[in-house]
């Protein structure tokens, strides 16, 4: 699915802004067919962003169930004799949409796009009332999954993953045209022989037409060309995407009817550069690289996961100050906004599925009992699966073109402890490998599971671990927490021999808190623990990566750990630093020096 684009022969309407809505918490809507008319009882509601933090009513902020939106467009008079597609970035967690009384998608999953052909069922020159009925369940079978239960004082959601869950349509929508006879997709490889690059192509069409390609520099010099829907191109002195160089070539893509003539084009931007793991060393080009930087949220007061222009340049500005080269895209795909700024900008980025919050085993040590185990049918098991795969699908094609990303990661903490959580999830590292060859993959592993016992590591390329030595465990004591994590880390590297990313180190601090010795919660403890971390990364060689949690601050569902959210930023919700955003930016910048 190629993205709304404005050139020669395709034009794009971003349907962004105030639109009608409304909750449905009595699940009424679908059966009374609130698409058919105006929406009654609504009141304004921004495009994008979540809904629950807008309106200052717990019945808005913990609604579980069907919220309304709508909106009329004015379809342009030009676009007749075009095809028409509306488009939505993103609906957590899933929608059915209607253009006026016709229903034109349905989408399962938050955080990727999908979109209809409404052709039939606009007209250009009139107007189109359209609705969408997004829904926030998570469920056994959701990603990430969760469970209802009914209570006297209504419907609960729970869920075991560590953020808010926001709902809405938080990314933009769009009306787009292209002709009839198009592109519906292209995907690009690339490799590096010396100082020639290769960009492997693959165009997909609907209709016949022959197909064209150039390639241009960032000075829009042509430097290759083809015929043909593949096809390998070549390119001698090529200037590589690179870490801290964001160096894009643009790809046209063209279909031409018979007498030559412009039937429809894309273009698509591409980084020339390869990735390799060879034993413990993580390559970019060839050259061992060295992941410096954060897990991520997309949270911000006010717009909840609301995509924002001024809040993404903002982030990415301060993770240049702090010396980062890299994010995880934690818990689940980011708005493609913030893949092309990484790809122009030359930051690397492990790209994640919304697979969180799978392991049960964990709820013991928060003292509950009677937890059933992880795998069954009843919980995590074979309905989860298929919305898993697709997710997986979904985020290896939206994003296999983004040079920025080098690292697919199918999913947060599962339990990995078992045969059954190996079968669980064999077919999805086979999946993402199927339709990607080119990347490494990796999950990201819970403490529970050590060297010894994780049944999920054969699957993976890289080892990605997330440990907190000196907060969940080894509270407050750093003495105890240092050789403690030392020591498993020498042993994933010994027994694995894989490049470890620690893909999660930090702690809890409250802003404003500080102590002259080891105090949790403080701004200074949690910066010494950093050191601490730091520390020991250094000795050992097989530590490749290091993401600190979490980039800022960001909300949470209510918990006696989480004070008004999880507080363990460098930055707050706000974005100010704390004592341990310095900390990072005197060692990563040194670091860049090395
Ligand atoms: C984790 C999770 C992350 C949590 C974090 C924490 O391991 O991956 O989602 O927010 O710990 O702060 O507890």
């Amino acid at each position: 699915m190629l993205r709304p684009q404005d050139n020669a022969t395709r034009e794009r309407k971003c349907l962004n802004g105030l639109w009608a809505f409304r909750l449905d918490p009595e699940g009424a809507g679908r059966a009374a067919g609130w698409w058919r008319g105006a929406l009654a009882g609504a009141r304004e509601m921004p495009v994008p962003a979540s809904y629950n933090d807008i309106v200052p009513d717990p019945a808005v902020r913990d609604h579980v169930g069907d919220a309304w939106y709508q909106t009329t467009v004015r379809v342009p008079r030009g676009w007749a004799g075009e095809r028409i597609v509306l488009r939505f970035d993103s609906a957590t967690h899933r929608a059915v949409v209607w253009v006026d009384d016709a229903l034109v998608a349905e989408h399962e999953g938050g955080y990727t796009p999908f979109e209809a052909d409404v052709t039939d069922h606009v007209r250009p020159g009139g107007a189109a009332r359209i609705t969408v009925v997004v829904n926030n369940e998570l469920t056994w079978a959701s990603v990430p999954p969760g469970h209802i239960t009914e209570t006297p004082a209504g419907r609960t959601q729970n869920y075991f993953h560590d953020f808010f869950n926001y709902a809405g349509l938080h990314r933009s929508v769009w009306l787009h045209t292209m002709p009839t006879t198009h592109i519906t997709g292209i995907s690009v490889d690339t490799g590096l022989d010396g100082d020639t690059g290769t960009v492997r192509y693959a165009i997909d069409q609907a209709g016949t037409a022959s197909v064209q390609v150039v390639l241009r520099d960032a000075q829009g010099t042509e430097v290759a060309s083809a015929d043909g829907a593949t096809g390998l191109l070549t390119v001698p002195g090529v200037h590589p995407w690179a870490p801290g160089d964001g160096y894009l070539y643009e790809l046209e893509a063209r279909l031409l009817d018979e007498s030559a003539g412009l039937v429809d084009s894309y273009l698509q931007p591409v980084g020339v550069r390869t990735v390799e793991v060879r034993g413990t060393r993580f390559l970019i080009n060839g050259e061992p690289f060295h992941f410096r930087g954060f897990g991520k949220h997309e949270d911000a007061i006010v717009r909840g996961k609301g995509h924002d222009d001024a809040l993404m340049v903002h982030d990415f500005e301060l993770m240049e100050w702090t010396g980062a080269n890299s994010f995880r895209t934690s818990h689940y795909p980011y708005a493609e906004e913030v893949l092309d700024y990484a790809d122009r900008h030359g930051i690397v980025v492990i790209d994640e599925t919304a697979a969180v919050g799978m392991n049960l085993k964990v709820l013991v040590t928060y003292g509950l009992t009677g937890i059933p185990s992880t795998y069954t049918e009843d919980t995590i098991g074979s309905a989860t699966r298929r919305t898993h795969l697709q997710a997986v699908r979904e985020l290896v094609l939206r994003d296999r073109n983004h040079p920025s990303v080098v690292l697919w990661c199918i999913a947060n903490e599962p339990e990995s402890g078992s045969q059954a959580a190996r079968d669980y999830f064999a077919p999805l590292f086979a999946e993402a490998r199927k339709l990607d060859p080119t990347r490494p993959v990796g999950f990201v592993n819970m403490i529970q599971d050590g060297p010894d016992t994780c049944a999920l590591t054969g699957l993976a390329d890289v080892v990605m671990l997330n440990r907190y030595y000196g907060w969940y465990k080894d509270t407050g004591d750093l003495a105890q927490a240092e050789p403690g994590l030392e020591a498993e880390l020498r042993a994933w590297a010994d027994r694995h021999g894989k490049p470890i990313i620690v893909t999660e180190y930090g702690a809890d601090a409250v802003a404003g808190l500080h102590t002259v010795v080891d105090t949790p919660w403080s701004e200074d403890y949690q910066a010494r623990l950093l050191e601490m971390y730091h520390r020991v990364f250094d000795r050992i060689d097989a530590v490749v990566g290091e993401h600190v949690w979490n980039f800022a601050d960001f909300a949470t569902r209510p918990a006696i750990v989480r004070v008004d959210g999880n507080k363990k930023g460098v930055f707050t919700r706000d974005r100010r630093p704390k004592t341990a955003a310095f900390t990072l930016r005197r060692r990563w910048h040194r670091d860049k020096s090395r």
